[in-house]
């Protein structure tokens, strides 16, 4: 590591145009690639993030997280995985897709995937990027939670995991329409192949979440849930289907644009 990292950082949350962040972070190579000039980095990590209709977040999202993982020194892509259509967002599935076309991105590959909400900013610099040898819950102490973890299996938000844990866990479920479970069917993916999820110290996983309306909670979320155990080796990223409609590579992020409907 050459640079020293402090703790706090701070967060601009006031309304920033896409087009203007755009043009700042000239260090930062097309499609939201960087590795660090002075030093071999340690980690290699794509930074997977489900988007549609938030293109303010998104610019927010950019001008923080830039800077914060350049400091880092990790060799690191954003990818802004949109669902087209209008069926309810899967977040889930979006990660699966993110997961597959970010790989065909990076020659040799990515060694660790971060699944990370456009809404949560890391608030400590200390709170690395990279993937230990457990999946680590990086969002754990989130103000609209009162920096507190809801509950202990709690893998949403923010998480990292190797390429051979997403592996593994044969990725996400690509069944849940709408929100909630679908991170705590990866959780209990986890479980089952007996990984432990590790976090880092409280005063460290620090986030700050962004202002939206709640999104509309999927009915069949218990149920699904009720299910994982049976299925997960047989559905998931093995049976994901999409229709890539565009890949674009912007200065700040790659954008990968899916209809992941189904027919
Ligand atoms: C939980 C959701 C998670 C979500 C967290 C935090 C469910 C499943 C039925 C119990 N889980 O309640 O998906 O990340 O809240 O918001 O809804």
């Amino acid at each position: 590591m050459c640079v020293r990292l402090n703790g706090p950082v701070p967060v601009n949350k006031t309304e920033l145009e896409l087009e203007r962040v755009d043009t700042q972070y000239p260090e930062v190579a097309c499609g939201g690639k960087y590795s660090p000039p002075y030093c071999t980095a340690r980690h290699k990590v794509a930074i997977i993030v489900p988007f549609r209709d938030r293109k303010q977040h998104l610019a927010i999202f950019l001008n923080h997280m830039h800077p914060f993982l350049m400091k880092q020194e990790i060799d690191y892509g954003i990818f802004i995985v949109e669902q087209l259509g209008n069926a309810n967002f899967n977040r889930a599935k979006l990660f699966n897709v993110g997961f597959l076309e970010s790989e065909k991105q990076k020659v040799g590959g990515w060694q660790c995937f971060i699944f990370h909400d456009v809404d949560l900013l890391p608030l400590d610099q200390r709170n690395i990027y990279s993937c230990p040898s457990q999946p680590r819950h990086m969002s754990a102490a989130v103000d609209k939670f009162d920096f507190k973890l809801p509950y202990k299996e709690i893998f949403g938000g923010v998480s990292a995991m190797t390429k051979e844990q997403f592996t593994k866990v044969n990725g996400f479920s690509n069944e849940y329409w709408g929100w909630g479970g679908e991170d705590d069917d990866m959780s209990a993916r986890l479980r089952y192949l007996n990984y432990h999820i590790e976090r880092y110290n409280m005063s460290i996983a620090r986030y700050t979440m962004l202002d939206h309306e709640k999104s509309k909670p999927n009915p069949k979320r218990m149920s699904l849930l009720q299910t994982t155990n049976l299925i997960f080796k047989k559905q998931g990223l093995s049976t994901l289907e999409y229709e890539l409609v565009d890949i674009v590579h912007r200065h700040l992020y790659t954008h990968i644009i899916v209809n992941i409907d189904e027919r």
